[in-house]
């Protein structure tokens, strides 16, 4: 008998959840669950494989062609050096391009998620790297809600509600009667929290809130958006028309007498001004629930008992961060507010609105308002930085303007592009554009894990270490446990630490000490440590020491003892806890936003038709409104090669859901390949049909890895919808991303399928012994 192989057992987090690593002969053989956990993800079962993946990047690699300036096609040959090599090569291009073109010739601002482990969150090292050798071009907000990040602050004086500061789950069961969830509330988007989940406990706070008798409604393309249990009377809505269904609502509302005037005269500002628009005194249009219903196909009948509904009883309102993911996508976040002020709850408990709720962990879990674990990088002496989304029209156009939120600023001109801990070949839109974008910067530098779409558009490709082969301290604000995240295994390949990385390079560019302030791997897990340990004590919480903290692997910070409800101080006292606004209210009509004089961004709620959707023109070329949705087996584009996602996978293409009636017209059946396409590009895709679609609607999830054929002809052959999606701001006031504004045609493909080649790593030469 052969005896078991020696098993060990460590502590450790990802984004979907904590759980313990089991460990034999050196390798990852399984992940446990978090025994608090009462709906682990399935997605954990992803890590063992990718862990040791035959994708994993085990040394230093340089782009085959990279000096003689050969186009980056995502399919290029790579020859692996060593890391003297490979170390010398990023410090001679940093100091190179810093010396002819100055900081704003860096691009660092290295969107992503990377790892729930915040000393090594590679996004925050890079940033706090660049900033510390000079400076790079940053960017700011984000592609979760960038729209609102920089909305909210004109309407509420902050951003926070967006970020899923919400009114806690007990207030909402003990008070509300209704909720109205805007995009839904699926569980397959509370499985992540960035920084990590506990307990994933939004089904046991939905199921409690159905069995106190609140009613549900999900408004929605997708009928699946909201669980069964929740017996959700589903109104299908034609996408990115929200706000249409919210000015008929409101319409009704004011018709009828049924909109708290004291609320709205004492807790907001220029509610007249939008009543005017909403009677048509602006436009001659009233926005009556008829003229509502031919734009978002929400029977006018539907949408006067909503409103009367919501007016009768205690009611909750949330929409989905998807919404204002889309062009205009301002209007329906702004419009809700305005709706919520209608109805005059906001402020007391379970009434009001929130956002987020079908889309993470974490908004109304009843939380300390404590910080999570984070090291916030140092300023940026560059001080220069886009909209996260603007990204491709940075680097297409050096020197050219645009507008941002009542700026007029320039696209610095990008020689080199430093990123690690996300995949723009993933999240970005418009990938055949990003591509022709990536062929502008000299050098391109990545670290990563895995040969990703992005690594492959790399010159220099550098192996990171993933959160299994280090040391770290995980959590987030949205989340009560805090994790400690010990080291299970020893580094697979070369791959090094991003920290270690980083330190490496700062030794050789003369500012090692500024960046390590003498810390090593422990140190750091300490200070983060004691970062949460003082914020909790200041509230009269005493967190155990380090020590304890990190032999019992988590700890729990204790509930609050009364539930939060959003604005509350404000309702209670709104000249003591004024907003931050310029009349400290609510601005339903916003001067600030007036003075911009935007045309795609007027100073009130206001329907604008975006440049895509099923009453544009194109809808006759493209008849299908393409939503690019959050994809139920991965976290965007990570794991994508691991089993969970690829069990999801026809004939290893991303799946596309069409109605029945659309994939009729069209010859389709369950489990065909097909071409979606419009003008920008297309991508193979397998069939499932869904009758719980609203019509003309398409569902395709994001994050396949992105396989542009060699052909050159604009098709992924894998099913990243991310070839189809707009590059386009959502308005000048906020330039988010616009992916849910896509229209595109589909057909049956024929032929022999393409091979998917973005499984298979690259072509490796290897002229330099390993070290
Ligand atoms: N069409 C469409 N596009 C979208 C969206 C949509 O709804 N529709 N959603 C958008 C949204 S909300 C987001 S947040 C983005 C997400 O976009 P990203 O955050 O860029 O996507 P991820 O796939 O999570 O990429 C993270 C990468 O970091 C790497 N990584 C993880 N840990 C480490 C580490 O420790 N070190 C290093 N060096 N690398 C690491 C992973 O391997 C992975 O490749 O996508 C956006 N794109
Ligand atoms: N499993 C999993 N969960 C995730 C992620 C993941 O990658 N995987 N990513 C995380 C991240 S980074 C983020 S930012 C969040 C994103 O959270 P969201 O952006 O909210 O997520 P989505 O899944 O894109 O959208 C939620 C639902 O809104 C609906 N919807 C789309 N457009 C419209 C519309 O115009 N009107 C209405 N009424 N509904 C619409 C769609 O049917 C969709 O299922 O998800 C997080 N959760
Ligand atoms: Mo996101």
């Amino acid at each position: 008998m052969t005896p078991a192989p020696a098993s060990r057992r460590f502590p450790s987090l990802c984004h979907w959840g904590a759980f313990t690593a089991t460990v034999e002969n050196g390798r990852l053989v399984g992940c446990t669950p978090f025994p608090r956990d009462p709906a682990p993800s399935p997605m954990l079962a992803a890590l063992p494989a990718m862990v040791h993946s035959p994708l994993r990047i085990t040394r230093p690699a340089v782009r085959e062609g990279w000096r003689e300036g050969k186009p980056r096609t995502g399919h290029d040959a790579f020859r692996e050096i060593s890391w003297d090599e490979a170390l010398d090569l990023v410090a001679g291009e940093l100091t190179r391009v810093h010396a002819a073109h100055g900081p704003t010739a860096v691009f660092g601002g290295s969107y992503g998620w990377s790892s729930a482990g915040r000393v090594h969150h590679a996004r925050t090292l890079v940033r706090r790297f660049l900033a510390l050798g000079g400076g790079f071009v940053d960017q700011i907000a984000n592609y979760s809600f960038g729209a609102a990040q920089t909305l909210l602050p004109h309407i509420l004086g902050t951003f926070q509600p967006v970020t899923g500061r919400a009114t806690d789950w007990p207030s909402v069961i003990s008070n509300a009667k209704l909720m109205i969830a805007f995009g839904g509330l699926a569980l397959k988007n509370s499985q992540v929290g960035s920084g990590g989940v506990g307990a994933h406990d939004t089904e046991t706070w939905l199921r409690r809130a159905r069995a106190a008798g609140v009613g549900f409604v999900n408004v929605s393309p997708v009928n699946a958006d909201a669980p069964e249990f929740l017996d959700a009377e589903w109104i299908p809505i034609r996408p990115n028309t929200d706000v249409v269904l919210m000015l008929g609502m409101a319409h009704v509302l004011l018709s009828e007498g049924r909109h708290d005037t004291t609320f709205l005269e004492r807790y907001c500002a220029g509610f007249d001004r939008f009543a005017d628009y909403l009677v048509g005194k602006t436009d001659g249009t009233a926005k009556t629930p008829e003229w509502a219903e031919e734009i978002c196909g929400v029977p006018a009948q539907k949408i006067r008992e909503l409103a009367r509904r919501a007016a009768d009883v205690p009611t909750y309102m949330t929409a989905t961060w998807s919404l204002q993911r889309a062009h205009h996508g301002e209007q329906p976040y702004w419009a809700l507010i305005t709706l919520a002020a209608m109805l005059g709850g906001i402020g007391l408990p379970g009434q009001g609105f929130g956002f987020g709720h079908g889309s993470i962990h974490g908004p109304g879990l009843p939380r300390l308002s404590l910080p999570g674990p984070e090291i916030p990088p140092p300023p940026n002496p560059a001080k220069c930085a886009i909209p996260v989304a603007r990204i491709a029209d940075m680097l297409l156009d050096p020197g050219g303007t645009y507008e941002f939120n009542g700026e007029r600023l320039t696209y610095p001109d990008i020689r080199l592009v430093y990123w690690a801990g996300g995949n723009p070949f993933h999240h970005h839109q418009d990938l055949n554009r990003l591509q022709r974008a990536f062929q502008k910067p000299e050098t391109v530098i990545v670290h990563e894990s895995w040969w990703t779409p992005t690594a492959r558009h790399a010159d220099i490709v550098l192996p990171a270490t993933t959160t299994l082969e280090r040391n770290d301290v995980g959590g987030t604000s949205r989340d009560p446990f805090v994790f400690a995240m010990h080291k299970a295994i020893a580094p697979v390949g070369e791959a090094k630490n991003d920290i270690d990385i980083f330190a490496a390079l700062a030794e050789r560019l003369g500012y090692a000490e500024a960046f390590t302030q003498g810390r090593d791997e422990m140190a750091w897990c300490r200070l983060v440590y004691q970062g949460i340990r003082d914020g909790a004590a200041k509230k009269g919480i005493d967190l155990p020491s380090f020590q304890q903290f990190w032999a019992e692997g988590v700890i729990e910070l204790p509930a609050p003892e009364r539930d939060y409800v959003l604005m509350e101080e404000f309702r209670a006292d709104p000249v003591a806890h004024r907003l931050g606004t310029p009349s400290g209210k609510i601005e339903i009509t916003s001067d600030v936003v007036q003075r911009f004089g935007y045309d795609d961004a007027p100073p009130h709620p206001a329907w604008l038709p975006p440049a895509e959707w099923l009453g544009a023109t194109e809808a006759q070329r493209f008849p299908l409104h393409l939503l690019t949705n959050q994809p139920v087996r991965r976290l965007h584009s990570q794991t994508d090669p691991g089993p969970v996602s690829v069990a999801g996978k026809i004939l290893g293409r991303e799946a596309i859901r069409l109605a029945p009636d659309d994939a009729a017209a069209r010859g389709l059946r369950d489990g065909d390949i097909v071409r979606v396409f419009n003008a920008r590009g297309a991508c193979l895709a397998g069939v499932v049909i869904d009758s719980g679609l609203a019509a003309n609607v398409a569902v395709m999830p994001t994050g396949a890895w992105f396989d542009p054929s060699p052909s050159g002809d604009g098709l992924d052959v894998h099913g990243n919808p991310n070839v189809l999606t707009p590059d386009i701001g959502t308005s000048r006031l906020t330039q988010g991303s616009s992916a849910q504004s896509t229209l595109v045609e589909v057909e049956k493909f024929v032929g022999a399928l393409p091979p998917i080649r973005a499984f298979d790593p690259p072509s490796l030469a290897r002229d330099a012994a390993p070290v």
